[in-house]
């Protein structure tokens, strides 16, 4: 099978990056936005990477113009950008601020007048927090009007011009953080209020979808999923058990809940049992199985590897935000699965795994199981950079990480799997979450760090050339 021909990306591949509203924008209290969670959350003493936020972020909302012309210059295909809510709503809901409308629809066109496709992603993390005050957010059925409000508003907007849009980033990811491990905001640390805020998460998502198809008939939509796909940790059959309960509740608890419209069956006997399990009011299920995406959005960054845990085992822990290798602890749910160490695949200074062929296993998975097409939404290293003499970024490392996944797709389309694009994150450096500004992802150097907004000048990394190549040749040259 490896040694076969491999097919060629096909014509209209979307080679694109990928960024995020709160960690690129910066302005964030301009032209009439209102407050995000992140902007109260990042300013907590203690929260983030040396307390740094996204006021100022890389600037992007005044320096979109230069930026578009450098994806321009590097022929970039698309362009995934996240929409912050409460820069369209304020307070959440009512009349949307024009202003940041306006924002949105020059980046569009900017990106449009560059033969540059736009896929917008409606929800990257950024609640109003103004119904985090209200009604606690994801944990209120009244987010479903609201959000189902904010993107009617977007898609009625911007229908004509935007064909592929993203419903929620990481929803798996961002309520874990948010509810179990108290590392986003609103920080609970509560697994039954993790799983009730989940299932509003779903049934907004799937209204939403719902009626995306009135709106943007010509359109396509899906969430995007953090997908590690689980290995088991050997051929032991409990360490076989260990991976198929963590494939179940860490990723087919939210791939089967969106793609099929219903809970996957032994986790859902399992939180049942423990008390956790979401409350499912009659006509969930139905607006569930309403609102099935296009396609599957997919952020691949590592594969997790997972071995049985005793009942007074490890719980869930939190990552590395150093950057100090070696750092993470595992993590798992006693008496179901822990993770472990890979022996057989390098890691990242923040210890994520760096495995190419687990993209193709992930691209797999998902077609096969979902039989939809697949966007891969993310992909990318994090790691310290350095800026040399004459404006320099030799990211030899990120462009070997790069190629070995842009291969691992053009294996998976050979393999059938149906491939809209892929997007690397990200386009220029931007805020990491709880990592600051030292863990960089970027083809674009920011002249930035975690206190010092310095000249925020731009820079070309060697990866930027590199990339440019590759699109050039529609993945031929690599
Ligand atoms: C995903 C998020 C992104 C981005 C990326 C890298 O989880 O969707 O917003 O931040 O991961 O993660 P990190 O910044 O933690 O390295």
């Amino acid at each position: 099978m490896e040694h076969r021909k491999l097919k060629a990306f096909p014509a209209g591949f979307l080679w694109g990056a990928a960024s995020a509203a709160y960690q690129v924008e910066g302005a964030w209290d301009a032209d009439g936005k209102g407050p995000s969670v992140w902007d109260v959350f990042a300013k907590l003493p203690g929260k983030t990477f040396q307390g740094s936020n996204g006021d100022v972020a890389v600037d992007h909302y005044h320096r979109f113009a230069e930026d578009v012309a450098l994806m321009a210059e590097m022929g970039l295909k698309a362009y995934r950008f996240s929409v912050s809510w409460p820069r369209i709503f304020p307070q959440g809901r009512g009349e949307p601020n024009e202003a940041g409308l306006a924002f949105y629809e020059h980046l569009i066109d900017t990106l449009i007048a560059h033969h540059i496709e736009p896929v917008l992603t409606l929800y990257h993390w950024d609640m109003p927090q103004a119904l985090q005050d209200e009604y606690g957010g994801w944990e209120d059925r009244r987010i479903i009007a609201d959000f189902e409000h904010y993107c009617v508003t977007l898609f009625q907007r911007f229908a004509g011009k935007v064909k592929y849009w993203v419903s929620l980033n990481e929803q798996n990811y961002n309520l874990t953080n948010a509810y179990q491990l108290g590392t986003h905001p609103p920080a609970v640390e509560d697994r039954k209020r993790f799983f009730a805020a989940n299932h509003i998460a779903f049934l907004a998502n799937a209204s939403v979808i719902a009626t995306f198809r009135r709106h943007v008939p010509n359109g396509l939509i899906g969430p995007s999923f953090a997908y590690s796909p689980a290995y088991p940790g050997s051929s032991a059959p409990a360490d076989m058990l260990a991976f198929e309960n963590a494939e179940e509740l860490t990723n087919h608890w939210w791939l089967d809940t969106y793609c099929f419209g219903r809970y996957p069956q032994a986790a859902l006997t399992w939180l049942t049992e423990t008390g956790e399990a979401p409350d499912i009011l009659p006509g969930d299920l139905e607006i569930l199985s309403q609102g099935l995406p296009d396609f599957v959005g997919v952020n691949y960054y590592q594969t997790l590897t997972y071995t049985g845990n005793a009942l007074d085992g490890v719980t869930l822990q939190r990552i590395n935000t150093t950057g100090q290798k070696g750092t993470t602890p595992a993590s798992g749910i006693p008496g179901l699965y822990k993770t472990m160490a890979n022996p057989f695949v390098e890691t990242s200074n923040w210890d994520w795994a760096i495995d190419p062929t687990g993209l193709r296993i992930a691209l797999r998975r998902l077609a096969s199981r979902y039989a939809l097409p697949v966007m891969i939404t993310e992909n990318g290293l994090g790691e310290f950079d350095q800026l040399v003499a004459g404006d320099r970024v030799h990211d030899d490392y990120r462009i070997a990480y790069l190629k070995a996944h842009v291969e691992a797709c053009q294996q998976a389309i050979s393999d059938g799997v149906q491939l809209l694009g892929y997007c690397a994150w990200s386009f220029t450096d931007i805020l990491s979450w709880l990592n600051g500004y030292q863990k960089r992802y970027g083809f674009v150097y920011v002249d930035r760090d975690e206190r010092d907004t310095r000249d925020l000048r731009r820079i070309r990394k060697d990866s930027f050339h590199w990339y440019k190549k590759v699109i050039a040749s529609n993945g031929e040259i690599l």
